[in-house]
């Protein structure tokens, strides 16, 4: 059994902010699939055993069980002495945007991604306000991004990996994307690190929503 075990789907973007840190610190981790899609994290039986929140990711690491994606991140930089911060001021930095990627970016367009095309409700009012929502934070983010390579500067950090976790899902987003050059440019960057890997080609994925 690896020293690192991650409870995940491939389609989970907050999964993948955590399965991409493992393979970028080269840590010995492997994938357990949870069935999201058929309600497992629903049970009372996975929020008793590994998440009261009901949620993936939760990784498990010598004897710990975590979840929330940003202390999972915080827990490995420690653990590993990379992606993390250097100093006071930087750490602040990170955990400002990690904030903001779990309130407003990640927040509206994971469940916009989720609706359009997973529960395939179509357009409808919903929809249209997560992705206003969405596009508004992305016009911050793309803003930020506009003078410097990374998010808290000149290097990538976990809150590079947390807030860049949905972006790779392209099309399945259905937000305009190409009209966010920084963020294009920052997502290249980030996939230029040794070891990147797309969400699909990291984590196991389950037959999804039965229609
Ligand atoms: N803020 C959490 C969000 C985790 C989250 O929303 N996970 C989704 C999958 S991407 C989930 O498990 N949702 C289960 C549900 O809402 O029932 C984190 O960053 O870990």
């Amino acid at each position: 059994m690896a020293d690192y075990r991650l409870w995940c789907m491939a389609e989970s973007g907050n999964s993948y902010k955590v399965a991409l840190m493992l393979e970028l610190c080269r840590l010995p981790w492997e994938p357990v699939w949870v069935d999201f899609f058929h309600g497992e994290t629903r049970t009372p039986d996975y929020r008793a055993k590994f998440n009261e929140m009901g949620e993936v990711p939760v990784l498990e690491h010598a004897g710990l069980r975590l979840t929330q994606s940003g202390v999972i991140l915080d827990y490995l930089a420690t653990a590993t002495g990379q992606f993390g911060a250097t100093n006071e001021e930087e750490r602040r930095e990170i955990w400002r945007w990690i904030l903001f990627d779990n309130h407003k970016f990640t927040a509206s367009l994971a469940t916009l991604r989720y609706l359009v095309q997973f529960a395939r409700t179509g357009e409808t009012p919903v929809t249209e306000f997560l992705r206003a929502r969405t596009v508004n934070a992305m016009k911050i983010v793309d803003h930020h991004l506009e003078d410097k390579p990374f998010v808290t500067g000149q290097r990538a950090t976990i809150a590079d990996l947390s807030m860049v976790g949905y972006l790779y899902y392209g099309d399945e987003l259905t937000v305009p994307l190409e009209d966010f050059v920084h963020i294009g440019r920052w997502m290249e960057r980030v996939k230029a690190l040794p070891g990147w890997k797309h969400p699909y080609e990291l984590m196991p994925r389950g037959p999804g929503l039965a229609r």
